[in-house]
């Protein structure tokens, strides 16, 4: 899932693709580089960012959705939004995925919308919201924590009416959470794939990445792909990503390397029954 910021704030990327020209060329590349999703958001998410109204948002994001349709971007395209509004002109403009870092929480009547299209949507943990989240973050068991949170927003989303085969879960890496959380909730991502949907992951460029190795925030990648390549290792199917092309290339080779590693497994296994028989 390549990162397209329509933000002036974001905290990597902000005002780089303000624009829509730039935005939708930034995005039409992640595509070329393998995003088979790109997440469109016009609202900054970051630690103390402020909300953006809703016209301000879909200014944003409309004309780059239908820019990117038109052009026949070869991925699917998601709107990162937690406002209904903004999630109905971005699926009318030709997204088919609504990745609500609230979970269904800040607008009663997204999850009505989400069910009423058939569209995909991501469910996020946060402790919190935005402005104030990372004021000394506070959990007994930060996975145990997450995941029943992300049952129980499961269960209101397919009592609103979605289709369970529709909903990914994404333990919201840096949402509410120090640095040893967001670690913890890695390790133990298995826990988070056990309920049994796709799990998205987005750790790119995140400052926790920044305290584990001093570098600034356009300097994370080796920090971002060594996350991906454990979170896919740990049973991850959605990797969230500012660089697209090294994360997939990593990607493809942990994925082969595991592959060969299946195929060998079973070739032994097969020739130890066919030598017993
Ligand atoms: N992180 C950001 C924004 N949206 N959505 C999901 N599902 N998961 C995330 O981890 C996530 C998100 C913040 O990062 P950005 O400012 O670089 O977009």
């Amino acid at each position: 899932m390549g990162i397209v910021n329509v933000t002036p704030d974001s905290f990597s990327d902000g005002g780089l693709y303000l624009d829509p020209a730039a935005a939708v060329e930034h995005a039409l590349a992640l595509a070329r580089e393998g995003a088979a999703i790109l997440d469109v958001g016009g609202e900054s998410t970051r630690p103390g960012a402020d909300p953006v109204p809703a016209e301000e948002e879909l200014r944003r994001v409309v004309p780059v959705i239908e820019r990117l349709v038109a052009a026949g971007a070869a991925a699917r395209i998601s709107i990162d939004t937690s406002k209904a509004a903004v999630a109905a002109a971005a699926l009318d403009a030709g997204a088919t995925m609504v990745n609500d870092v609230s979970a269904f929480r800040a607008d009663p009547a997204i999850a009505g919308l989400v069910a009423a299209r058939g569209a995909d949507c991501c469910l996020m943990h946060m402790l919190g919201e935005p402005r104030t989240m990372q004021r000394d973050p506070h959990y007994e068991d930060v996975v145990s924590e997450v995941k029943a949170f992300l049952e129980e927003r499961m269960a209101y989303a397919v009592s609103a009416g979605v289709a369970e085969e529709r909903i990914l879960l994404d333990p919201g890496i840096g949402f509410g959470k120090t640095g040893a959380h967001n670690l913890e909730l890695l390790n133990r991502l298995g826990e988070i794939v056990a309920l049994g949907r796709p799990v998205v992951v987005g750790t790119s460029r995140k400052s926790f990445l920044g305290r584990l190795t001093g570098r600034a925030t356009d300097d994370r990648l080796a920090g971002t792909i060594a996350t991906n390549v454990l979170a896919y290792e740990r049973g991850a199917s959605v990797f969230r990503v500012h660089d697209v092309a090294p994360v997939h290339d990593a990607l493809a080779v942990v994925a082969a390397t595991v592959r060969a590693g299946c195929q060998s497994t079973a070739t032994r296994t097969s020739s130890t029954t066919s030598t017993k028989a």
